[in-house]
């Protein structure tokens, strides 16, 4: 049964890749079928083949229509098992993350795929969307008594703006009560440290690694 399992996950992150949307819905119908937990079918099939996009797309293996292409196939995927997810899968979530893509920046996809790989290691994510206001990372930051806000930042100059946002939230009240961390192809860990952050990746899967460290460090 496990390598069965194994098989499937692997054949759906291929489907991912391949840009495949009709194999990635059978896959994951079989894989519910199967009995697969849906979040593992998230993480170890749909999510798994996204992150092997973001290497090919690194490598420079492929261009930005294949990369638009396995999206769209991932959130196939992602349509028939998000609503699968069975309450008692989720035993009780890790942390809280407010997150979206900074104002002056549209850039969608990389928070797309960053939301799903949180939410597959048990963070329960707010979806604030695209160029988000200051304002309404404060406000969400309130009403969901986040423990992370995530900011999106895909360009140099929008990566600027995470100096501005940590200086509202100190304003706020409301620094110290959250870790503010950055995302996207520009980012810097350090010159996000320098600019009063708390991390920044430009990978959801060491994002991920980093934010469980955080929690860790800092209780
Ligand atoms: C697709 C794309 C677009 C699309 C966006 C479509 C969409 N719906 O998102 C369109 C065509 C609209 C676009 C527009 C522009 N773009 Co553009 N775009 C890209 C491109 C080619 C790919 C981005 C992408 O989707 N990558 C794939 C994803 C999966 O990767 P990712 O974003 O890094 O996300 C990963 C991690 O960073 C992490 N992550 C993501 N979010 C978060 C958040 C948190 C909190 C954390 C912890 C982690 C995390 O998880 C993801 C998975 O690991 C990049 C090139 C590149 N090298 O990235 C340029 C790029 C980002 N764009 C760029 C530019 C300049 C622009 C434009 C100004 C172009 C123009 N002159 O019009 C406009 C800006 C519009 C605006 N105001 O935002 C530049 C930025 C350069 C810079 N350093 O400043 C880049 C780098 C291209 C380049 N080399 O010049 N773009």
């Amino acid at each position: 049964m496990m390598g069965q399992k194994e098989e499937l996950m692997g054949k759906l992150a291929e489907a991912v890749v391949e840009m495949d949307i009709a194999a990635v819905e059978a896959k994951c119908h079989e894989a519910l079928e199967a009995g697969i937990p849906a979040f593992e079918a998230i993480t170890d099939g749909l999510s798994a083949g996204m992150k092997k996009v973001g290497e090919l797309w690194n490598n420079m293996e492929i261009f930005m229509p294949e990369v638009m292409g396995s999206v769209d196939a991932y959130y196939a995927g992602l349509k028939i098992l998000k609503p699968e997810i069975k309450q008692n899968e989720k035993t009780s979530y890790l942390a809280t993350v407010v997150m979206g893509t900074i104002w002056g920046d549209i850039h969608s996809v990389g928070k797309d795929v960053a939301i799903p790989v949180f939410e597959g290691e048990n963070f329960k994510v707010i979806d604030l969307g695209l160029d988000v206001p200051v304002e309404k990372y404060i406000e969400a930051i309130k009403e969901h008594q986040a423990d992370f806000v995530g900011l999106g930042t895909y360009m140099s100059e929008t990566f600027l703006h995470v100096k501005d946002c940590v200086e509202e939230f100190k304003k706020a009240g409301i620094r110290d009560q959250v870790f503010v961390i950055c995302g996207g192809p520009a980012v810097d860990s350090d010159f996000a440290k320098e600019m009063g952050a708390d991390d920044a990746w430009n990978d959801a899967w060491e994002a991920v690694a980093g934010m469980k460290k955080l929690i860790a460090q800092h209780g």
